[in-house]
């Protein structure tokens, strides 16, 4: 086989990888894709390793419980306000995220009775403005749930940089809901509204899952480190994760060159081409 020929394979294998990839995962609020279990033990947490997923970087667990007195960092609110794991996995086409949470999507949003509802994912390219400036918003309920925005004016939560109640002073660092912005995709989301237990070693705790999968083309224009973060409203617990676009998908460039790369080689070596198909049916 002409060494042409075989980066020409090696570059459609690499594809059809891809494509069998994007079918591991469906959004259909149940977790036993990302290998997540309900066995009532510690390692129900650990996703599957076929996943790639990285502790810290691509994934975090931090399951609290207890009752509403309970401190979560930086408020209190015990299991019903606990963020417990969030996982993001991409692949060339989608950016999928699930995350595990005790607070129930029908949570009344009214802080006169010191109630507070589910919050938005908000992303943060780090190479675009300034750090903390979360660029985009995933809407996680109602109608417009999977909904995609743009340079979003974010809602914050009740609590200051440093730890103090001081909703008048909220930590920017810690947007709750998109208030407004410039919708530019549509992605598929689910948000769990029937608890499931024995998660964890907590077996009693009651969870729900926001699962969600976002086409790469809403993030257009934007590459490179950036963090996947959610709270609820009053940003009592937090969690966040930091994966990377350009180390985990092929840049948009390369994609959009790989045709014409193919085409030209084809054209230089049209005699073998039908050795090449023969060899590509194989
Ligand atoms: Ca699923
Ligand atoms: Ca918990
Ligand atoms: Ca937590």
């Amino acid at each position: 086989m002409h060494t042409t020929h075989a980066l020409i394979l090696a570059g459609l294998l690499g594809l059809t990888a891809h494509a069998t990839q994007a079918s591991i995962l469906t959004v259909d609020g149940n977790l036993n894709d990302w290998g997540l279990h309900r066995n009532g033990q510690a390692s129900d947490w650990l996703p599957d390793p076929a996943l790639g997923l990285v502790h810290g970087k691509t994934y975090i667990v931090e399951d609290q419980t207890g009752g509403s007195n309970t401190y979560l960092n930086p408020g209190y609110g015990g299991q019903a306000y606990d963020a417990e794991a969030l996982y993001v996995y991409l692949n060339s086409t989608h950016l999928y995220i699930a995350l595990v949470t005790g607070l129930s999507p029908q949570t009344a949003n009214n802080p006169a009775q010191n109630s507070y509802g589910p919050g938005d994912f908000a992303i943060d390219f780090h190479d675009h403005g300034t750090a903390g400036s979360f660029e985009f918003g995933i809407q996680t309920t109602g109608p417009d749930a999977g909904g995609v925005y743009r340079n979003v004016a974010w809602d914050y939560g009740i609590w200051d940089a440093a730890g103090n109640h001081n909703p008048a002073h909220a930590d920017p660092l810690h947007p709750t809901s998109i208030l407004s912005g410039e919708r530019v995709a549509q992605g598929s989301l689910v948000y769990t509204d029937i608890p499931f237990t024995h998660m964890g070693i907590h077996r009693n705790d009651r969870h729900y899952v926001i699962e969600a999968a976002i086409p790469l083309s809403a993030f257009a224009g934007y590459s490179g480190g950036f963090d996947v973060h959610w709270t609820m409203n009053c940003a009592n617990d937090i969690l966040s994760v930091d994966p990377d676009l350009t180390a985990m998908v092929p840049e948009p460039a390369s994609l959009a060159l790989l045709p014409l790369g193919l085409v030209g080689m084809v054209a230089l070596h049209r005699r073998g081409s039908d050795r090449l198909n023969r060899d590509v049916r194989q």
